[in-house]
């Protein structure tokens, strides 16, 4: 897998590159859907490729693990034949889910020792062992194993989980150079930043990172609740070390805002449930800023679900139709809401690359900056 850097806005620091792997070329800025469980929640892979045009997809080591296991998705091929997908695949590497999700846990130098919220079993992840489950599942992208701090966090506590989330890595990368992928082609693994909303820790793990000249990196412990603008700052400054010649990652984030502000920092890639998860909420990101549609004053609107939108289900759909079937609880509601919702994050980062590329994108982020943000 390599990096190759396009063009640099001369207005901001945003970037437009394209990430080159063995199931295909990423176009970046991107945003990457979430399919926790080897799905992207209502919506066919057929769907997610040619009607939200998704260029890769998000798994979950810890999910995926535990249900359907590694013997399945191994016995399968990997996870693109099991689930049918035959473009990238990025897989989280289980800390930050265990930490959210998990019934108990235990965290030591050694690993995480934390219980199955299916049946109370009791597992064990290490950084090796997030490793080898990845080259399992048979990521093209496999994330390093980190802590996340939570928000707010003490200064000690956020320094000694950085450097324990440092020696994590070198575990990482020991088993990374001793492990060989199970399909064929070819898997990176990205490092994680981390450092909470402290300059100094964020500027020592950036440059530790650095220092191990991965394929990409990411930046983690962020939109855990932070104001904004330490997102946005800390981003900056982790941004301004990290090389210029290879991917950087934003996990988790965020808001059509909030990914274009940080293009703007110089971030390439984005995931984040927001999309998906909203959508099931009734949440729909649109051109002229946020609605809810179940709200009573989308009753009788029979106007497109989003008049500039990319897809079919924008155009044939109206909001009167959508606040039905979500009042009525439909099935059809979900997937409609869903397609639209990663579609519109997948059109706002494609016309930020053209935007990158044909110099005009600093002006234009200002202006969408207003208009998404808007609810209506
Ligand atoms: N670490 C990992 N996954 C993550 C995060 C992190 O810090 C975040 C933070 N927003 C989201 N997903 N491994």
């Amino acid at each position: 897998m390599h990096f190759e850097l396009k063009h640099t806005d001369p207005h901001s620091k945003a970037r437009a590159g394209l990430i080159h792997t063995d199931h295909g070329t990423i176009e970046t800025p991107i945003f990457m859907p979430v399919g926790t469980q080897g799905t992207v929640k209502g919506v066919h892979q057929q769907e997610l490729r040619d009607d939200v045009e998704a260029q890769i997809i998000l798994g979950n080591t810890f999910h995926l693990y535990l249900r359907p296991g590694l013997d399945v998705i191994e016995g399968a091929g990997g996870l693109h034949q099991f689930i049918g997908w035959e473009r990238p695949i990025l897989t989280d590497s289980g800390g930050y889910q265990v930490y959210s999700l998990a019934t108990s846990r235990k965290i030591t130098e050694e690993g995480v020792r934390f219980q199955s919220h299916h049946d109370g079993s009791y597992h064990f992840f290490s950084p090796e062992r997030a490793i080898d489950i990845q080259r399992t599942i048979g990521a093209d992208i496999i994330m390093a194993f980190d802590e996340c701090t939570p928000y707010p966090c003490e200064y000690n506590y956020a320094k000694r989980s950085m450097h324990m989330t440092h020696r994590w890595l070198k575990r990482c990368i020991t088993q990374m150079d001793s492990t060989e992928p199970k399909y064929g082609y070819s898997q990176a693994l990205f490092p994680i930043v981390q450092g909470s909303v402290y300059p100094d820790l964020r500027k020592e793990s950036a440059e530790f990172i650095a220092e191990q000249h991965a394929v990409g990196n990411a930046i983690g412990g962020l939109s855990v609740g932070e104001p904004d603008e330490d997102m946005y700052s800390m981003t900056d400054l982790v941004c301004s070390i990290l090389p210029t010649d290879k991917p950087r990652y934003l996990m988790g984030v965020g808001t059509p805002v909030n990914i274009l502000e940080s293009i703007a920092l110089g971030v390439d890639m984005f995931d984040c449930v927001m999309p998906s998860r909203n959508a099931r909420h009734g949440m729909l990101f649109t051109s002229e800023g946020t609605i809810n549609i179940k709200n009573h004053k989308w009753r009788m609107d029979y106007s497109p679900l989003d008049p500039n939108g990319t897809t079919y289900v924008d155009q044939v759909y109206t909001k009167a139709y959508l606040h039905h079937l979500i009042k009525a609880k439909e099935n059809l509601a979900i997937q409609i809401a869903t397609i639209h919702n990663l579609a519109f994050y997948l059109a706002l980062v494609k016309e930020a690359r053209r935007r990158i590329l044909d110099g005009t994108f600093r002006t234009w982020k200002d202006e969408q900056v207003k208009k998404l943000g808007r609810r209506i």
